[in-house]
C-alpha cells in the first residue's frame, strides 16, 4: 500500500532490523523499544487492523508467533518473560495503520511500564 511505513519496511525500502521474514510475515525490532528486543511481526499483506484479517491470514501470522517468541527468548538468557500485544484503533493507541503484533521481552531488571 502506498504512503505505509511498513509496507515499505516489508519490502525493504527502508531501513529496519530485520529479524524474521518469510512468504507472510516480517518481524523487525521496534524503533521504540520498550524494552531491549521489542519486536514487531507484521503480516506482509496490508491490513489496517485485526479486522481486516481473514482466516487465512489470521493462521499464517498467528501459527508464526511462538515460533519468533521463542527465537526472541533464546537469544538472551536475560529475558525472563514475554508480553504479546496488538494495538487496534487510536483509543486503544495503534498509531501504525497496518497491523502490527508486539513481542515485548521482560527482564528482572524493567521499570514497570504499562
Ligand atoms: P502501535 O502504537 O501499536 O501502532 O505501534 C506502532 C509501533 O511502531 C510503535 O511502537 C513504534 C513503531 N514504529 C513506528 N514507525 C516505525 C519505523 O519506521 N520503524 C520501526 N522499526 N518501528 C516503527
Amino acid at each position: 500500500m502506498e504512503d505505509c511505513i511498513f509496507c515499505k519496511i516489508i519490502a525493504g525500502e527502508i531501513p529496519s532490523t530485520q529479524v524474521y521474514q518469510d512468504d507472510a510475515v516480517t518481524a523487525f525490532l521496534d524503533l521504540s523499544q520498550t524494552t531491549p528486543g521489542h519486536t514487531l511481526v507484521v503480516p506482509n499483506k496490508h491490513v489496517n487492523d485485526i479486522y481486516g484479517y481473514d482466516e487465512q491470514l489470521a493462521a499464517d501470522v498467528f501459527a508464526r508467533i511462538p515460533k519468533i517468541a521463542r527465537a526472541l527468548r533464546d537469544s538472551d538468557p536475560e529475558i525472563k518473560g514475554l508480553n504479546i500485544l496488538n494495538n487496534n484503533g487510536e483509543l486503544a493507541y495503534q498509531s501504525v495503520f497496518h497491523s502490527h503484533i508486539h513481542l515485548i521481552p521482560r527482564y528482572n531488571s524493567d521499570d514497570d511500564f504499562s
